[in-house]
């Protein structure tokens, strides 16, 4: 007897297909405006790691940039955004001034969060982004809880909820699915599919290894996106969210990326070969767009060198924001803080 459901059926198993022509050229300009600016201030802060500039944990973003860029020219800005710890380019993309993402890596007052979330934790409640989640998964349950809230006071935002490949296993997804379609929440779920979580391949970590029929247990529909390409993600992104919108409850999509870093700043890498990271860098998202806007004459490459500039200039003005910023004094260290004084295990 077949298993397969409804959603099953409705679940494309082909990455959505290239559709370069459909886009223009201030699209494409935007584009590499926005990734070429996560792509230089994450270098930097690798840099500044090292240095021992900032402590905590850092885990960067380079090579996935196309799912940011292909998501922003397809959502709204009053739609919600959360995330996991690998999160330094999600405030980038919403509009937050890089010298107020630095400053938070640098856990200074000018930070996003007063330098208090750093590294893992970005919030930043004028542009709708809702954290930076470092407990894997964590971000789930909550992502659901805001489209929720959306629903139950009329609105018609959508919550994009933002994943690794490995949180899916993470059993928060299962009930989180049950829950949102049930209730028919206007929630995407995006996995940043990089194949590794750590050093586990999604190969190693299940029989499943297609990510995007996660949901059909739930009658979730399910796409498997190249996120490599801005063309094919804003296409999903744009998909989902109108399907969500329209009251028709959630959408999984697994786009498909690489990271060409390390999980974190100290990964020795084993578990992958140079070839595999070369073959992926081959597919630089940066240098697609690149190419598009040269071979449609959009633009020459004088003029994206200067774009290129601007967006260094801006991570270096940054970083000199952060450094310059004060540290919070004493009297800051409980403000903002959950602190509760009535537990009953604790004795005055
Ligand atoms: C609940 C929980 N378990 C384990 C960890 C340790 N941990 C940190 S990152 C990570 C891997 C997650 O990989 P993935 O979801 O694919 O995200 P990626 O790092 O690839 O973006 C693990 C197991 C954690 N932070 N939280
Ligand atoms: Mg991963």
């Amino acid at each position: 007897m077949s298993t397969k459901t409804a959603a099953a059926k409705k679940t494309n198993k082909a990455s959505s297909k290239g559709t370069q022509g459909a886009f223009d050229k201030a699209t494409y300009l935007r584009w590499f405006k926005e990734m070429i600016l996560m792509r230089r201030f994450e270098e930097k802060t690798g840099q500044l790691y090292t240095m021992q500039k900032f402590g905590g944990f850092c885990h960067l973003y380079i090579g996935q940039e196309a799912i940011l860029a292909g998501m922003i020219t397809a959502v709204r800005p009053t739609d919600r955004f959360i995330t996991g710890y690998r999160d330094h380019a999600h405030p980038l993309v919403l509009g937050t001034p890089a010298k107020n993402v630095m400053a938070e890596l640098f856990g200074k007052t000018t930070g996003t969060s007063k330098g208090k979330g750093g590294s893992m934790h970005y919030f930043d409640k004028n542009r709708n982004l809702f954290g930076g989640h470092g407990i894997v998964g964590g971000q789930i349950g909550l992502g659901a809880g805001i489209a929720f809230a959306d629903k139950y006071r009329g609105e018609d935002h959508v919550t994009l909820c933002f994943m690794g490949d490995g949180a899916v296993r993470q059993g928060v997804l299962h009930e989180t699915f049950n829950m949102a379609m049930t209730w028919k929440l206007p929630v995407v779920f995006i996995i940043e599919n990089n194949n590794y979580a750590m050093g586990t391949s999604v190969e190693r970590t299940s029989n499943v290894h297609d990510l995007s029929t996660l949901g059909e247990s739930y009658d979730m529909p399910g796409l498997g996106v190249n996120g490599m390409r801005c063309e094919d993600v804003h296409e999903a992104i744009a998909m989902a969210c109108a399907h969500a919108r329209d009251g028709n409850g959630p959408y999984l999509l697994d786009t498909k990326t690489y990271r060409y870093k390390g999980h974190s700043m100290s990964d020795p890498q084993k578990y992958r070969t140079k070839e595999e990271v070369e073959g992926y860098k081959k597919q630089d998202p940066i240098e697609q767009v690149r190419d598009t806007l040269l071979k449609n004459k959009w633009a020459t490459v004088k003029e994206l060198e200067a774009m290129d500039e601007k967006a260094k200039k801006e991570v270096e003005e940054a970083v000199k924001f952060a450094e310059e910023s004060p540290v919070a004094g004493e009297e800051e260290l409980y403000k903002d803080v959950y602190f509760q004084t009535d537990y009953p295990f604790l004795k005055d």
